[in-house]
């Protein structure tokens, strides 16, 4: 077997250099727990960006793959399939929506809510031909296709990339007056994130959620909220939008959809915003596939029966009272809810990248986001003992 070196060499060599790894080579995983080649062991505390909410490996969702794999996988949908009308019973019961739409990737998600309340614009809201507007926060981060990367406020999503899809407007995130202000007669939709994962888990003022409900229902917007990394337990709650006693209308779920074993999205709404699809409006070859819909029912069944977003808040809680005691010279501030946390660092502290560096050097995986941030996100399964040894390491090199 190759060392991890090599591997590395390989991946760098054979790959384009769309990202930047820590230099470890995962080669299995167990809960919380993953081994590199060489078989040490790492603490995951990333959770592959939420989308391992079950732990990595959960036996009962192998089990559903290896079940559903030996029986069929795949379809497509010009045929219907066993699976997918129960996946999406139970989907829609759990969000309390009337109707969803699956497909793969969380981008692909979202690009399909676009799409839906831009003809729910021109169909039930006499938007004029191609002037449907959607509003979009400073800062977010929905994915990666051009549509997505043309209502990013990162210039480096965007450069090189253009001409960009118009249609989209940004204001600040967190400022329901903002909205009130932006909002115009040709906007359909505001698209936002709860709690900003990729600006650095940034939690709006309290009441935010709540506001911007009564703002888009005000001036006939529909409130589209993507909780592909918030929802599905990892804050707490089952979605992110529950602390604030809100529901929206239209949900976009991806990542621990499936407890990180395939990648399964769903847009979720109402008869009224869905039923805008007709059949050839939109697709894709393994969106409601079988394996998808089948591992997908499991890792929601898992999230349920094992209580994971009470746990999420449990833990979340003690260990954000843990950080937060850090008497420390190097950190700025701690944010987020549940098991979606971070700590902004200093100026002075220098790079977050480094302590990444130094704390996967100690068995912890970590990554930064942005120069100052470190992203804390391990799987609502992990045992509150390996919080506890997570948090003395973390002791160490920022205490
Ligand atoms: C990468 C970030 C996290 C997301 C929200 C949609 C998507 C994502 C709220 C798109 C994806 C990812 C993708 C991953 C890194 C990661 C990330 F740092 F880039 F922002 F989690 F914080 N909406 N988030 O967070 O979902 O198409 O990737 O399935 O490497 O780009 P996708």
């Amino acid at each position: 077997m190759p060392s991890s070196k090599e591997i590395i060499e390989t991946t760098e060599k054979y790959g384009a250099h769309n990202y930047h790894p820590l230099p470890v080579v995962i080669a299995k995983a167990e809960g919380a727990w993953v081994w590199d080649c060489e078989g040490k062991k790492y603490l995951d505390f990333l959770s592959a960006y939420s989308a391992v909410n079950q732990g990595h490996c959960h036996p009962a969702i192998i089990q559903a793959l290896k079940d559903q794999a030996d029986l069929v996988t795949l379809t497509s949908r010009a045929f219907h399939n066993d699976q997918l009308g129960s996946f999406l019973e139970q989907v829609c019961k759990l969000a309390d929506m009337q109707m969803a739409l699956p497909m793969n990737t969380g981008a692909e998600a979202v690009e399909t809510a676009v799409k839906a309340v831009r003809k729910w614009g021109y169909t039930k809201k006499q938007v004029a031909d191609d002037q449907a507007e959607i509003i979009c926060c400073n800062d977010n981060f929905h994915g990666r296709t051009t549509t997505v990367i043309s209502f990013s406020s990162e210039e480096q999503y965007r450069q090189g990339f253009g001409p960009l899809t118009p249609g989209f407007k940004l204001i600040p995130f967190g400022d329901a007056s903002a909205l009130e202000n932006a909002i115009g007669p040709n906007t359909v939709a505001f698209l936002v994130e709860p709690i900003q994962g990729e600006a650095g888990v940034v939690v709006p003022p309290e009441g935010y959620l709540k506001q911007v409900r009564e703002i888009c229902d005000r001036h006939n917007v529909l409130l589209v909220l993507d909780e592909i990394q918030t929802g599905l337990g990892r804050t707490g709650k089952m979605f992110c939008y529950q602390h604030d006693g809100i529901k929206p209308d239209v949900l976009v779920l991806g990542k621990a959809i499936s407890g990180g074993v395939l990648p399964v999205s769903v847009v979720l709404s109402s008869n009224e915003v869905l039923g805008v699809f007709n059949p050839g409006d939109h697709g894709s070859t393994f969106g409601g596939c079988p394996l998808g819909a089948a591992v997908a029912g499991t890792a929601l069944n898992v999230l349920i029966e094992e209580k994971l977003a009470e746990r999420a808040s449990d833990l979340g809680g003690r260990f954000k009272d843990k950080l937060q005691g850090l008497t420390s010279g190097k950190v700025e501030l701690v944010r987020g809810k549940g098991l979606l946390l971070a700590v902004v660092l200093k100026e002075t502290a220098g790079g977050a990248r480094e302590y990444c560096e130094q704390l996967m050097e100690k068995g912890l995986l970590c990554k930064e986001t942005h120069h100052n941030i470190i992203r804390f996100a391990p799987p609502l399964v992990i045992d509150e003992k390996d919080l506890d040894w997570a948090f003395t390491l973390i002791k160490e090199i920022l205490g």
